[in-house]
């Protein structure tokens, strides 16, 4: 329910293995702050990883989601770039325009709200979401699995109001973080093909890269991948040699720039191995899971690769958004081609099967 209206209203929470829809009260907005009525959001690895326990940084009990979409319902005192009505996407990486971050101009790691936003809480220290006599916490700053959530005003990106909500969701993690790695250049390689590698193969179509190689082991995903733009696909297990080994030969010595798009440590080391000497540069976008390391020999940097990567695709998200959203809209972004499932709230666990089971994320062909 609505901290000051008391409709009654839904949202998830974490409770042991699964979620649960319960009722929960959202507080209204505090100074800075505007609250958000969610109308669609998407599921990401993220949700899953700290819903499965493994996150050592994950805080129970709170509401998931990250990746949504909705109008902003109310603000708070001192708001002054949002009004209730406009449209909006949740930013997990926030944009102050102040912090030392915000003003290198380098990054779009935005500081701001770092440190309360990590533990689950409001910049004041609270939390806005209550059930049953409970606080409940707050996830990467969003919960975008509730009907209603509350975001600082930093951490907001107005869109114009025609946009589909249950499309450019997705423009709020996956998509973004894809095709803002994406970089001027000729020759790619993208390994991992779900909702994020899809995106790097967009941006670097729309960057005119000359060769776009896309690498999974599932060849479900290349389909859709040369449809995006890849102009070929290799699955690693049809070759009995290492991938790096077999694009090396295939590119006349490596690719102009590589993207990690899938969390594994070992794809990490061939996506860098496979850049090709004196100037090629690998960008890791896949999260790998908790404690696990990366390696190479140091001879692969010392003849002049470059290992580098990016979190939500180096996008500040109030600035940059907005311009995404007029890209699909005018069809040069391609948002509809990643959509397998449309569920409701109270089906959330089954998106996660969904996920889990490869029956979604771009396999094709899509049952
Ligand atoms: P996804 O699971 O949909 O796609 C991963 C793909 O990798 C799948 O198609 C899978 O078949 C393929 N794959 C798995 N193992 C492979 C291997 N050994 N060799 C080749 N292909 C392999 O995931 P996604 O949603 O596209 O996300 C990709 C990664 O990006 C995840 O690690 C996610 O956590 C991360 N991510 C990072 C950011 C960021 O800001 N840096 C944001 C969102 C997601
Ligand atoms: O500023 O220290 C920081 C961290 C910013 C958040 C980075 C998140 C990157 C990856 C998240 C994956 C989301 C699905
Ligand atoms: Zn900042």
């Amino acid at each position: 329910s609505l901290g000051t209206q008391g409709a009654i209203k839904y949202a998830i929470y974490y409770s042991s293995e699964f979620l649960e829809v319960e009722t929960v009260t959202v507080d209204p907005p505090k100074e800075g702050e505007v609250r958000i009525k969610i109308l669609a959001s998407g599921v990401c690895h993220t949700d899953a990883y700290t819903l499965s326990g493994a996150d050592p940084e994950g805080i129970f009990p709170c509401i998931l989601g990250h990746e949504g979409c909705g109008l902003v319902e109310s603000i708070g005192p001192n708001v002054t770039t949002l009004c209730p009505g406009d449209l909006v996407i949740p930013l997990y990486i926030p944009e102050c325009r102040s912090c030392k971050f915000c003003s290198s101009g380098k990054t779009n790691l935005c500081s701001k709200v770092r440190t309360t936003q990590g533990q689950g809480v409001m910049p004041d220290g609270t939390t806005r979401f209550r059930c049953g006599g409970q606080d409940i916490y707050h996830f990467m700053g969003c919960s975008t699995f509730s009907e209603y959530t509350v975001l600082p005003e930093i951490a907001v990106a107005k869109i114009r109001n025609d946009a589909p909500v249950d499309k450019v969701c997705l423009l709020g993690c996956g998509v973004t973080t894809g095709y803002g790695a994406a970089i001027n250049t000729a020759k790619v390689a993208i390994f991992g093909l779900g909702g994020v590698g899809l995106s790097v193969i967009q941006g670097a179509k729309q960057r005119n890269a000359s060769r776009i190689i896309g690498i999974d082991i599932d060849p479900g995903k290349f389909t859709l991948a040369k449809q995006l733009g890849a102009t070929e696909c290799i699955n690693p297990k049809d070759h009995d040699r290492p991938i790096q080994q077999v694009l090396i030969d295939l590119t006349d010595g490596g690719l102009d720039y590589t993207f990690e798009c899938i969390g594994n440590v070992q794809t990490m080391r061939a996506a860098l191995e496979s850049c090709h000497k004196g100037w090629g540069t690998s960008v890791i976008i896949g999260v790998a899971p908790s404690g696990h390391e990366i390696s190479t020999r140091p001879f692969q940097l010392v003849t002049g690769r470059t290992w580098k990567g990016a979190a939500f695709g180096g996008v500040r998200g109030r600035t940059e958004l907005p311009g995404l959203v007029d890209l699909y809209m005018a069809g040069e972004l391609k948002i509809d081609e990643y959509v397998t499932h449309r569920l409701a709230l109270n089906d959330l666990n089954k998106a996660f099967d969904y996920m889990h089971s490869g029956e979604s994320y771009f396999r094709q062909p899509i049952a």
